[in-house]
């Protein structure tokens, strides 16, 4: 095949693949939407452009000193956003990753870029209906099934689940359970966990083991989670002789619960939380450090019975983490994560990844927190998969190989959505 079909095929096979997007922060509509207070589904122009990326953006731009953080909080969603517009998208031009999404997005829903007030945009957004828009967004962005995110240690949202049994049952949306307090956090974990009727004690007294247990197994099984998810520090080591609770909480109650469900763990780590960075830019506080591949080389290899989807925060990491990856196949590695999401970084990334694994990784996640997000995160990401694949199938074509559109077809379903859905088959 010339480059040139080769390119059309890539094109075709990539564009045209529905994607199952494992990581998310959206919600299912019946957590409630936006503008509603409490709606958990964030969507709509005023989510877009308040987007934690962008305000930390336009505090490089207006900083602390002109514009107190503590004032920021307080203007109202449409002030915040009608701010963050006229620095990063007017006065500025909006070459940033977080920025130009915004406006693929728009683009891609027919509305204009080039809007220098927010006012029409509005308009527009404030016709749509949030449950109809979500099929729409996903019917635009090509995803077919969108992964949640499920702190359960977060009161808002532990309550959804405690008042309404079915508020997870929406076919477009799959719960995950994440507990970072667990392994972050574990003695106020388990005072909490002691109050909801799970007692457990830090030193693991009692019947620690066996409330721990029964605490995931309730919360999975009620969330039907596809996995169990955690974001972990740079810091995170197993073992870690300096945190014997945490070794403990990993191998006598996570890994039993997770392999008897054959779920994975899918581990988030190098995010530093904002406490050690910046509190008063809140979600967009926190930063990346460097992490310890070793630790999850560990894990996977002292249990074989479980399966483990990893990702690391820092450029550094990421070629390490995809040697450890060839040596267990009970670790699939998955996504350019939050600061990695940027077209550079994604596209050397995903061609060490094709060299190093072939198709069997999942070059990527949207993380998206805003539901129209998705549209510009897939485009975004598919253009560059595109990209790598055409370049690979065109090395194979120098060395005599002639890949047919049926492999590519069948190489772009497995890195957008077979390569997952075979990973969490239980
Ligand atoms: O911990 C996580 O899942 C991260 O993705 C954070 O939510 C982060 O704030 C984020 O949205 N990154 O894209
Ligand atoms: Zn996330």
């Amino acid at each position: 095949m010339k480059r040139r079909e080769i390119e059309k095929q890539v094109a075709r096979a990539v564009w045209s693949q529905p994607i199952t997007d494992l990581h998310t922060h959206c919600y299912a509509p019946r957590f409630g939407a936006s503008p509603q207070p409490g709606g958990m589904l964030l969507w709509g122009i005023d989510e877009l452009v308040t987007y934690h990326y962008l305000i930390a953006e336009v505090y490089r731009v207006v900083p602390a000193s002109e514009l107190p953080y503590e004032t920021f909080w307080a203007m109202s969603k449409r002030e915040q956003a009608d701010h963050i517009w006229k620095h990063l998208f007017v006065e500025r031009t909006p070459l940033s990753e977080a920025c130009r999404g915004v406006l693929t997005t728009l683009q891609m829903l027919g509305l204009d870029p080039n809007e220098r007030k927010l006012d029409k945009l509005r308009k527009w957004f404030h016709k749509q209906d949030p449950d109809k828009y979500a099929t729409k967004v996903m019917q635009v962005a090509s995803v077919d099934s969108i992964t949640m995110t499920n702190p359960v240690f977060d009161d808002h949202e532990r309550a959804m689940w405690e008042r309404d049994a079915a508020v997870g049952d929406d076919p477009r949306f799959t719960a995950v359970l994440r507990i970072d307090p667990l392994l972050r956090d574990w003695p106020s974990a388990c005072a909490k966990l002691t109050a909801w009727g799970f007692e457990a004690r830090p030193d693991f007294s009692g019947d620690t083991t066996a409330q721990v247990r029964r605490f995931l197994e309730h919360w999975l099984d009620k969330m039907k989670a596809a996995y169990l998810a955690m974001s972990l520090p740079p810091e995170f080591r197993y073992p870690d002789p300096a945190n014997p609770a945490g070794d403990r909480f990993i191998r006598d109650c996570l890994m039993p619960v997770l392999a008897a469900r054959k779920l994975p763990w899918a581990m988030m780590i190098g995010s530093r939380m904002r406490d050690k960075v910046n509190p008063a830019l809140r979600d967009a506080g926190d930063m990346v450090g460097k992490s310890d591949v070793m630790s999850v080389v560990n894990l996977c290899r002292d249990f074989p019975a479980n399966k483990f989807m990893v990702t690391m925060l820092a450029r550094e990491n990421q070629h390490e983490l995809c040697v450890a990856t060839r040596k267990f196949g009970n670790l699939l590695l998955f996504g350019c994560w939050w600061f990695l999401n940027n077209p550079s970084l994604i596209e050397e990334i995903t061609r060490m990844r094709v060299e190093l694994l072939g198709t069997s990784f999942v070059p990527q996640h949207s993380d998206a927190r805003v539901l129209d997000q998705l549209v510009y995160k897939w485009e975004h990401s598919r253009r560059i998969i595109a990209k790598v694949l055409t370049d690979k199938y065109a090395e194979l074509g120098e060395s005599g190989y002639d890949v047919s559109a049926k492999q590519i077809k069948r190489d772009a379903a497995l890195l957008l959505r077979d390569n997952y859905r075979e990973f969490i088959k239980r």
